[in-house]
């Protein structure tokens, strides 16, 4: 829920020239959910969302190891655009955002790991996958990961109606759950409370939705240069 701009990883790797222009972590509760199954693979700790000048990437830090204990399966719910689902989701999970959901992650760390992505346009349809048994049309950039303590998804901003710089807001929460076509959402980010008493129950996001702004790059490096500048000012007072 809680959310908080990282001003010096910005400024890290603006000084480095890196890729990333921010972050934002939203951090949620640990232990609250139905069921310890996996040992923690389902229980988000935190999620860090970051931008670079072409690509959204979400970064789902995990209480368990989903290297060692692989069955779990990660989603993410974007309303980015108007309209939009407010009952389901691309896969026909029991979940669904509220608002209006328009893009929908799915994904699983086994047998290699695999990341589906569908749009909403009246109907859901998948369009773009990437990973082992993806299925659907490849989108470069568009990439799955994980280690012992989390699972990482990058996305271009393009495929999700976003624009590097456009400043419009989106909301969007993050999921964890088994494998059944019809289990829900053990853990949800948004949510600091018990999400679900079982696998699959329905839930929904409204009212615990998160909110991320995709910066505006050129005002972003001033913010970079500015502090820059300032902590040359205190460095040369020492
Ligand atoms: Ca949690
Ligand atoms: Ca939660």
């Amino acid at each position: 829920m809680k959310k908080s701009l990282s001003v010096f990883s910005t400024l890290a790797v603006l000084a480095l020239g890196g890729m990333s222009l921010t972050a934002a972590t939203y951090s949620d509760s640990v232990g609250e959910n139905f069921t310890g199954a996996g040992g923690g693979i389902l229980d988000i700790t935190s999620v860090e969302v970051n931008t670079t000048a072409t690509d959204l990437i979400f970064k789902i830090n995990l209480a368990g190891d989903p290297v060692g204990t692989d069955w779990g399966k990660y989603m993410i719910g974007i309303d980015s655009v108007a309209g939009g689902d407010t009952a389901g989701n691309g896969w026909g999970r029991p979940i669904s955002l509220g608002s209006g959901m328009d893009y929908w992650f799915g994904s699983w760390v086994d047998s290699g790991n695999a990341v589906q992505v569908f749009g909403y346009s009246g109907s859901w349809s998948q369009i773009g996958g990437a990973g082992t048994f993806a299925g659907g049309p490849a989108v470069p950039g568009l990439a799955i990961g994980k280690n012992t303590s989390s699972v990482t998804i990058t996305a271009p901003l393009s495929l999700l109606g976003l624009v590097s710089g456009s400043q419009i807001p989106f909301t969007f929460d993050v999921y964890t759950s088994g494998g059944g076509n019809t289990d829900s959402a053990v853990d949800a980010l948004g949510n600091p409370s018990q999400s679900i008493a079982d696998w699959g129950n329905p839930y929904s996001s409204a009212g615990h939705v998160n909110t991320f702004t995709v910066p505006e790059p050129s005002a972003l490096a001033l913010v970079g240069l500015g502090s820059l500048a300032l902590v040359r000012r205190s460095s040369r007072r020492k």
